[in-house]
């Protein structure tokens, strides 16, 4: 059987358990794991704040990672489907906040979106870390 490439995207940003989960998911739905990194100036234009963990930091935690093969930068959404082809990739996997909005790049791999982690995302970890005072 041929290698099977997955492709997943995501900012990554005050790295936990929620992220760990998907990519550990995601790699075991094929043999190799690439993972697109949201530029720095892509979550200010999706989110409206800067990362608190800058893209060079996200990039080295993400590629540290045993289930990662290989990293690079997601500079804009709508070139999902360049980075698919340019990486190989058979399958695109997303949590599924996502569900249904990547479904357009469907005529170039197979797009699977997984159940999010309950009770843990980076907002709220921030919102607490900063009630801590
Ligand atoms: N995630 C999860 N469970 C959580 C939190 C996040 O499964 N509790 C998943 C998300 O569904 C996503 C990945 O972890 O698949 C990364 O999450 P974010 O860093 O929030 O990614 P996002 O900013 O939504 O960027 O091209 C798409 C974007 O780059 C995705």
């Amino acid at each position: 059987m041929p290698n099977r490439t997955v492709i997943t995207f995501g900012t990554f940003d005050v790295f936990h358990v929620g992220h760990v989960r998907v990519l550990a998911r995601a790699a075991e739905l094929g043999d190799r794991l690439v993972v697109g990194v949201s530029a720095d100036a892509l979550n200010v234009a999706k989110k409206g704040r800067a990362p608190v963990f800058n893209q060079d930091e996200r990039l080295e935690i993400i590629s540290s990672l045993a289930v990662v093969d290989e990293v690079f930068i997601e500079e804009s959404l709508e070139r999902k489907k360049e980075y698919i082809v340019d990486h190989g990739a058979d399958v695109l996997v997303m949590g599924d906040d996502w569900a249904g909005k990547f479904d357009w790049v469907s005529d170039v791999c197979e797009v699977v979106y997984l159940p999010r982690t309950p009770s843990v995302s980076t907002t709220g970890l921030i919102e607490h870390i900063s009630s801590l005072g």
